[in-house]
């Protein structure tokens, strides 16, 4: 006799993670990304990392721009500002400025960041504004439907590529580190509890961290930066790798026949706000 189980839905689901308690950062709007995205992930990482270094939801901000990734403010039960494409982390500075006891994360797709929004990210990297910056990279615009974005891969068959994308993609990792962030890292949506520690110290840090998170987009890439193919080239840092080394994060960084995740590099300097205080100080003694 053939056995049909009782179908599933979603805000049945919701209801029962909410009672567990487990995801107090979740709000009450259900997340419209398609089953299987990797953004569940990261949203999932981003609570839990969020529960255990215990952040006061009032004291959290979380800021997107424009595209799937972007909807992520939506979902979370703190501030939020769903601004405009690639102007996140203007409007993330302005935030952190303003009041320096706010936990700012700053969310985003690869086409927020390094098509439309790819001026502004040297500039908060180079001035250590204490902000996270997780880039939800998924090769491709989800939101519009499956356009190549600047991380595409080479080959990558899109409805702008038909003849398959021959446009040499960007190196996130090499420009951040180039940019003068204080800490970069990578993970991946397929691997959980390495994404949370990630997040988690992404945030621990004190000046701009920018957290790459590699996460498949099952809607409109079939082929590419799939789980299965993901799974299959991420591996972890070499355990000998030292983050303190600028020098060996590029190397790490221009790895290209695999994805390697965790800390590339960590350092620590005066931030954004620390000048600003600095110079009102100093402007106050010459008042
Ligand atoms: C000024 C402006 N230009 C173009 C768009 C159209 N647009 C919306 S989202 C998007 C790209 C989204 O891709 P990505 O940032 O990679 O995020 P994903 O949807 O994949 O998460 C584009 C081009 C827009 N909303 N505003
Ligand atoms: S279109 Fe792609 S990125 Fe957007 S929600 Fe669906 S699977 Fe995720």
């Amino acid at each position: 006799m053939m056995n049909i189980s009782a179908p599933v839905y979603l805000e049945d689901k919701l209801e029962e993670v909410e009672r567990s308690g487990k995801l107090e950062y979740r709000s009450g709007t259900l997340p419209t990304w398609c089953p299987g995205c990797g953004y569940f992930s990261i949203s999932e990482g981003v609570g839990k990392a969020m529960t255990e270094l215990g952040l006061d939801q009032k004291d959290t901000v979380c800021v997107s721009g424009i595209g799937c990734a972007s909807r992520f403010p939506f979902f979370m039960n703190t501030y939020g500002f769903h601004s405009l494409h690639g102007r996140a982390l203007p409007v993330a500075t302005g935030i952190k400025v303003a009041n320096e006891d706010l936990t700012v994360v700053v969310v985003g797709g690869d086409g927020d960041a390094f098509a439309i929004g790819g001026g502004h990210i040297p500039h908060a990297a180079r001035r250590n504004v204490d902000i996270t910056y997780i880039l939800f990279d998924n090769g491709v615009y989800g939101l519009t439907k499956g356009q190549t974005s600047p991380t595409s891969i080479l080959g990558f068959k899109t409805t702008t590529t038909p003849y398959l994308n021959f446009d040499q993609p960007l190196n996130p990792l090499m420009m951040l580190l180039s940019y003068g962030a204080s800490w970069v890292a990578q993970a991946y949506a397929g691997e959980p509890h390495h994404l949370t520690e990630m997040i988690k110290a992404a945030i621990d840090h004190r000046g701009f961290s920018y957290l790459h998170v590699l996460s498949p987009c099952v809607t409109f890439d079939k082929t590419s930066m799939t789980y299965k193919n993901l799974d299959m080239s991420v591996h972890p840092l070499p355990d000998d790798h030292d983050a303190s080394d600028l020098s060996a994060a590029m190397i790490a960084a221009q790895v290209t026949d695999h994805r390697q995740i965790g800390v590339y590099f960590s350092s620590e300097r005066p931030t954004l706000s620390d000048g600003l205080d600095e110079i009102s100080e100093r402007a106050k003694k010459t008042a």
